[in-house]
């Protein structure tokens, strides 16, 4: 019974720390811009995600086809429902991913992702 226990713990814990998507205890993901997986036309002017429930960034990583995307007009850290940047140069035609980390009202680290494309 014991041992039965402690397996079940780590095994949860397990799932816990392996979740990428939002629990649905925490602030969720609304939305993204450019919509998940969706083809844009020309170099997005603002890459960004919404929630509904102030998220804390902590990590907003963008990479294409030429690596990472540098970005500009990053927020600071506050805690904001609609977190946006901008990429510093035009987006090549590609696809991109966006990875991001934040913590949730609740203290929890949340982290999830994204990709869109664009073509010319
Ligand atoms: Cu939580």
């Amino acid at each position: 019974m014991k041992a039965y226990l402690k397996l079940g713990l780590a095994g949860l814990v397990a799932v816990m720390m392996g979740l990428s998507a939002p629990l649905m205890a925490h602030e969720g993901e609304l939305g993204t811009l450019p919509e998940e997986g969706t083809t844009v036309q020309g170099s997005p002017e603002e890459i960004g995600i919404y929630f509904d429930g102030a998220m804390r960034i902590t990590q907003f990583d963008v990479t294409g086809p030429q690596g990472r995307v540098r970005l500009v007009d990053v927020p600071g850290n506050e805690p904001t429902e609609d977190y946006r940047v901008a990429p510093a140069d035009e987006l090549a035609p590609g696809t991109y991913q966006v990875r991001w980390r934040g913590l949730a009202r609740d203290g929890h680290m949340m982290s999830g992702g994204f990709s869109f494309s664009v073509e010319d």
